[in-house]
């Protein structure tokens, strides 16, 4: 039997607005870009832990595996322009797969998450590679993250993950989820990437 999907908004066109119906004054947001952004990576790397610092700037200690695919949503301003970013968080348990896979042809950019302290979990960042390259323009932004460089046990040096961002065309950069380190960085860089794609692709008129 088919799961439920929630179908992302595909819309990324500028000047959009939303209505933040939580606030008590449903107020109007204006944003610039809206870009779907799908963070990938084995179970337990911190792929949750990462959206909840850049989003709440808090951290939860208790390892609460993700259970299908959660959606955050949050707004960066890059030289003057809002923009905001729909986080597909889906679970890298294996068994989640299927549900996973249907939304990787709706992504504007991928996070490519391993822990810096887990070898398997960085070989099998090639497997996670190929899932999305199956679904996805090959060309989509993306970026490659070592989570949990805080913790001084390291498993996967800095070179060997460079060497694959390069072979691959990604950004590679080393996070904490604990301390936040490089945290807002790598979305902000995936940002860097998505923007002049976008301009390119949908032109504004003269
Ligand atoms: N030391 C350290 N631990 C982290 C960091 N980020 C996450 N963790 C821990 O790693 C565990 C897993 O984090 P999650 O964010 O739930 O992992 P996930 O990738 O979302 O896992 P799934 O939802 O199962 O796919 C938790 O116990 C976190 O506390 C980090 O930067 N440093
Ligand atoms: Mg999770």
């Amino acid at each position: 039997m088919e799961e439920d999907v929630i179908t992302p908004d595909l819309n990324e066109s500028s000047e959009l607005v939303e209505v933040d119906s939580d606030s008590e004054e449903s107020q109007v947001v204006m944003y610039d870009y809206l870009f779907n952004v799908i963070i990938v990576g084995d179970s337990g790397v911190g792929k949750t832990d990462l959206i909840g610092r850049l989003c709440d700037e808090a951290y939860q200690t208790k390892f609460v595996t993700t259970m299908g695919m959660n959606v955050e949503s949050h707004t960066l301003c890059i030289n003057d322009k809002k923009i905001k970013l729909q986080l597909w968080d889906p679970s890298g348990s294996e068994k989640y797969l299927h549900l996973t896979k249907k939304y990787f042809s709706n992504a504007s950019g991928i996070i490519y998450v391993y822990d810096v302290s887990y070898a398997r979990s960085f070989h099998n960042i090639v497997k996670w590679m190929d899932l999305v390259g199956e679904n996805t323009d090959a060309n989509l932004p993306k970026v490659l993250v070592g989570n949990k460089c805080d913790t001084g046990r390291r498993a996967v040096t800095k070179e060997q993950a460079e060497r694959l961002a390069d072979a691959s065309g990604m950004i590679f950069m080393e996070t904490s989820a604990i301390s936040g380190h490089n945290v807002t960085q790598v979305f902000s860089s995936l940002c860097q990437v998505m923007i002049p794609l976008y301009d390119k692709k949908f032109p504004l008129e003269q």
